[in-house]
C-alpha cells in the first residue's frame, strides 16, 4: 500500500551538536511550522557538562555520557509536543550530529533498543546498561596519538592513509578512538555488540534498531575507504580486532533505512509510515543545508574558520578532510580547517580598536584594497595547514631572495594598516588552501559565509575581493540543522518518483516522473527556498590585478616562516 502524503504533512529534522540537541518541523515546502532545542549545560545539570561535555581524568581527554543525550531526545520531544506540533504528520526524519564520537551498546542495549515499552521515558530504558563504555569519547578528545602513530605504521604509512580514507590519522577521529577502547579497556570491546557514531546512535533511537552508517560520516574514522566505499580491510586490521561486525554495513547518506520505531507511534503519535533518513555527520549536514552548487565555498567564520566545498575528484592533500559528498553520488566533500580565525581577529580588535567591531571596520575600510603592499600572517597557535606557528610582516620592498629582508618589519606604523594586513593576509591563506585542495575558482564562484563574523561586511567585502567572487549570506542560520531535514524532503520525493505514486506528493515536480528525470538534490530544494542566499558584497573591479600577485607574495611568505 503506497501511504498517502497530503498537504500537511511534515518532515522533521535533528541536530545533536556539541552543546545541544535541536528539532526543526517543515512543511513539504520547507517552511518552518515548529522548532525545540535542549541545551546540556542548562536544562541537563546532572550531568555537569560545560560546552556540552566533560573533561576526563586522562590529558585531552573529553566525553559525554551517552545517557546525557538520550534524556535530551525525551524532552525535544516533548517541547515540540508542547508547541503544539503535530507529530502524526511527520513522514520522514533526517538527522546531522558531531561527527567521530563513538557510542559502545552492550547485548542488553541492542535488545532493549529493538524492544522499547512506549509506557517509559526512553532514558530509564536506554541506560547506563545499554552501552559498554558509559563515557563516550567526542570530537574534542585529543588523547589518541599513540593510537594514530600505531594506525598509520600498519597500514605502510600516512600517504596511503590519506589516500585510502581522506584523511591522515587524526586523534579525534573515531578509529584511534576505538582502538584506544580496545587497547585499554579490553572487556568492554569484547562485550561490544555494536559500535555507533553520535549520527547513527541518533539514527538507532528513532529506528529502534541499530542504524547503519552513513558514508559521509564513515568519512570521519579513519577506516572507510572512500573510493570504493567501503571498510578498508587494512584500515580495520590496523585498528581492532573482529571490527566490521561491530560497525555493519555502511550506507549512502540518501539512504532511507527504515520505519520509525513503534515506541514513537504509541508514544508521541508519529504515523507508523514514518521513515528514517540515514544520519550523518554536522559539515556534511551543513554542505546539504546551504544546498550549495559546485561553484560556491562555503566559509563558516565561527571559533575557528572552515571551508567546505564540493570537490569531483579526490584530492591529494594531506591536512585537508575528504569526505563522501552527502546529496551527490560519487562525489566529494572538502573540508578545511583553520585555528586562526576568529580568535585572532578578536585579539587585534582588542588591540587596535578597543574590542569594538565598529572601530575596527572603520580601520579596516579606511585604507586601499592591496595595502600599499603591507602584508601579514599571523599563526598565533599552531596552524593546521601550513603546520606552523609565528607571525611575518612585509612590506612591499621585503623579498626572499635576501634573508634579512625576508624577515619582513616587526610592526606596521598603523592600526588599519595592521589590521587590513591580518584580514587580507586570513583570506589570501584561505584561498591558497583552497586551491590546493582542488576548489577551481571560476567566474561563477560564489562564497557563502556563516558563523559569527559572516555579520562583519567589512570583513565579507575583505572576503569578495581576495576571492573575487560575490559573498552571500543564508537566511536560515542552523545550516546543519535544515540540511538533516531537507534532505527527509528529499528522500520523500526521490521514494516518490520511484515508487511513481508522484501526485500524492502533491508537488508539481513529481508528477509523471520517470526516475531519469527526477531532479538533483540542490534543483529539488531550491524550487522552495530559491531566495534562500542574499548578496551581502561583489567584487571590486580591480581585485583580480590587485591580489594576483600577492597570491604569489602569500606562498613565498609561508614558505619563508616554515623556513625559519
Ligand atoms: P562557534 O564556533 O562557537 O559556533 P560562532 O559562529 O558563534 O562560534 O562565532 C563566534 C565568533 O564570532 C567569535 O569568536 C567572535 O570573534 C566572532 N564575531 C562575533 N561578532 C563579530 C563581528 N561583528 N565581527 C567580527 N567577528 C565577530
Ligand atoms: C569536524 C569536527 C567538528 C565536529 C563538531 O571534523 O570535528 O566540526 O563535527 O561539530
Amino acid at each position: 500500500m503506497v501511504p498517502h502524503i497530503d498537504s500537511n504533512s511534515t518532515v522533521l529534522g535533528f541536530d545533536l551538536s556539541t552543546q545541544k540537541l535541536k528539532a526543526v518541523q517543515l512543511s513539504l515546502k520547507l517552511e518552518v511550522i515548529s522548532t525545540a532545542e535542549v541545551k546540556f549545560d542548562s536544562d541537563l545539570p546532572e550531568f555537569r557538562t560545560s560546552g556540552g561535555a566533560n573533561s576526563g581524568s586522562g590529558n585531552n581527554e573529553v566525553f559525554v555520557q551517552p545517557v546525557m543525550w538520550v534524556k535530551a531526545i525525551d524532552i525535544v520531544l516533548d517541547r515540540l509536543v508542547m508547541q503544539g506540533a503535530d507529530l502524526n504528520t511527520v513522514k520522514a526524519i533526517g538527522g546531522s550530529a558531531q561527527q567521530h564520537g563513538s557510542l559502545y551498546w552492550s547485548r542488553h542495549g541492542v535488545q532493549t533498543l529493538r524492544n522499547l515499552d512506549s509506557d517509559k521515558f526512553l532514558h530509564v530504558q536506554i541506560n547506563d546498561s545499554a552501552f559498554t563504555v558509559n563515557r563516550t569519547p567526542i570530537w574534542m578528545d585529543g588523547s589518541t596519538e599513540k593510537q594514530c602513530i600505531e594506525m598509520e605504521a600498519a597500514i605502510g604509512g600516512r600517504a596511503e592513509m590519506v589516500n585510502l580514507t581522506g584523511s591522515k590519522c587524526y586523534a579525534r577521529f573515531t578509529g584511534p578512538q576505538i582502538r584506544k577502547i580496545y587497547q585499554e579497556r579490553s572487556h568492554a570491546y569484547e562485550e561490544t555488540q555494536f559500535i555507533s557514531v553520535v549520527s547513527s546512535f541518533l539514527a538507532s533511537v528513532f529506528l529502534g534498531d541499530i542504524a547503519p552508517i552513513d558514508y559521509g560520516d564513515a568519512s570521519g574514522m579513519n577506516l572507510f575507504d572512500i573510493k570504493e566505499k567501503k571498510w578498508s580491510k587494512q584500515c580495520l586490521n590496523s585498528c581492532a580486532p573482529d571490527l566490521e561486525e561491530r560497525l555493519g554495513q555502511p550506507v549512502p547518506t540518501s539512504t532511507l533505512i527504515g520505519k520509525i520505531s513503534p515506541f514513537f507511534v504509541q508514544r508521541f503519535g508519529f504515523p507508523a509510515e514514518c521513515k528514517i533518513t540515514a544520519f550523518t555527520g554536522d559539515n556534511l549536514s551543513a554542505l546539504s543545508g546551504m544546498v550549495a552548487e559546485e561553484d560556491s565555498l562555503v566559509m563558516s567564520l565561527g571559533t575557528s574558520d572552515t571551508l567546505i566545498m564540493n570537490l569531483k575528484e579526490q584530492p591529494q592533500l594531506e591536512e585537508g578532510h575528504v569526505l563522501c559528498h552527502p546529496t551527490e553520488v560519487d562525489q566529494f566533500m572538502g573540508l578545511l580547517c583553520f585555528r586562526n580565525g576568529s580568535l585572532v581577529r578578536e585579539s587585534f580588535n582588542k588591540t587596535e580598536a578597543n574590542g569594538d567591531w565598529k572601530k575596527f571596520n572603520e580601520l579596516l575600510d579606511s585604507t586601499p584594497r592591496g595595502n600599499y603592499g603591507n602584508m601579514a600572517l599571523h599563526f598565533h597557535s599552531i596552524e593546521i595547514i601550513p603546520n606552523l606557528k609565528g607571525v611575518l610582516r612585509w612590506t612591499r620592498n621585503s623579498s626572499p631572495d635576501n634573508s634579512e629582508s625576508a624577515k619582513g618589519v616587526k610592526k606596521f606604523p598603523s592600526p588599519e594598516t595592521e589590521i587590513r594586513a591580518l584580514i587580507e593576509g586570513q583570506m589570501l591563506h584561505k584561498r591558497a588552501i583552497a586551491s590546493d585542495m582542488g576548489f577551481h575558482f571560476g567566474s561563477n564562484t560564489k562564497i557563502i559565509a556563516t558563523g559569527g563574523a559572516s555579520v562583519n561586511k567589512s570583513i565579507l567585502q575583505v572576503i569578495s575581493d581576495v576571492f573575487n567572487a560575490p559573498v552571500f549570506v543564508q537566511n536560515e542560520s542552523e545550516a546543519a540543522l535544515f540540511g538533516a531535514a531537507y534532505r527527509a524532503r528529499y528522500s520523500l520525493y526521490v521514494n516518490s518518483v520511484q515508487e511513481s505514486n508522484s501526485e500524492i506528493y502533491q508537488d508539481a515536480n513529481t508528477k509523471n516522473l520517470d526516475s531519469s528525470l527526477q531532479l538533483n538534490y540542490h534543483d529539488y530544494v531550491t524550487q522552495f527556498i530559491p531566495n534562500h542566499l542574499q548578496l551581502i558584497c561583489e567584487p571590486s573591479k580591480d581585485c583580480d590585478q590587485i591580489y594576483s600577485p600577492m597570491l604569489e607574495r602569500y606562498r613565498q611568505m609561508a614558505f619563508v616562516l616554515e623556513q625559519a
